[in-house]
């Protein structure tokens, strides 16, 4: 039996440059990545965005715009995380390192691909060119894409 996880994850824009986050504990620790977590019971999904958006860099927003549904599956594993991905360039405070994450701007040419999940070269083009996407990305352990489907959409399924 599979079963889903719900994450979210939040990446911030202000021209030209995008906020990425060093994660320092727990899943993809090591790897530049938006900010996000899971989604608690009772919670909207874009309530937990903010929610962990707010915990992990002390940036508040209020502007979240949902852009992309992403599926990630890891080869001998059943469950299966549903990562729900937010975009925005209107929100309050300075990006401020916290016990997860270590926030760093990047100017959106310069994005180091190759310190992030290997899916995100696939799907930041379509978020950074402002298209609503939905993909899915079967892994073998961490590194590795074994196979994928992703491609732009009219609108997200809720
Ligand atoms: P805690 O609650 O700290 O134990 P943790 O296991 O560290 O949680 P969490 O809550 O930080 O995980 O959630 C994982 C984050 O990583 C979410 O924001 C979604 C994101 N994520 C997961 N797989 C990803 C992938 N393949 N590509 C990507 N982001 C991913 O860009």
């Amino acid at each position: 039996m599979t079963s889903n996880k719900l994450l979210t994850l939040v990446l911030l824009r202000q021209a030209p440059n995008i906020l990425l986050g060093m994660k320092k504990r727990g899943f993809g620790a090591g790897r530049w990545n938006g900010f996000g977590g899971k989604v608690e019971p009772g919670e909207t999904i874009k309530a937990a965005a903010r929610r962990e958006l707010l915990e992990e860099s002390c940036v508040v927003c209020d502007d979240l715009k949902e852009v992309g549904h992403l599926k990630f599956e890891f080869i001998g594993e059943p469950q299966i995380l549903e990562v729900h991905v937010f975009t925005s360039s209107n929100f309050e405070g300075e990006p401020k390192e916290t016990e997860e994450m270590r926030p760093q701007w990047f100017e959106e040419k310069s994005i180091p691909f190759d310190q992030m999940w290997p899916d995100d070269l696939h799907w930041f083009p379509l978020l950074l060119n402002g298209k609503t996407f939905s993909g899915y990305f079967l892994f073998e352990g961490h590194n590795k894409i074994v196979r994928y489907d992703l491609g732009e959409v009219e609108s997200l399924k809720l």
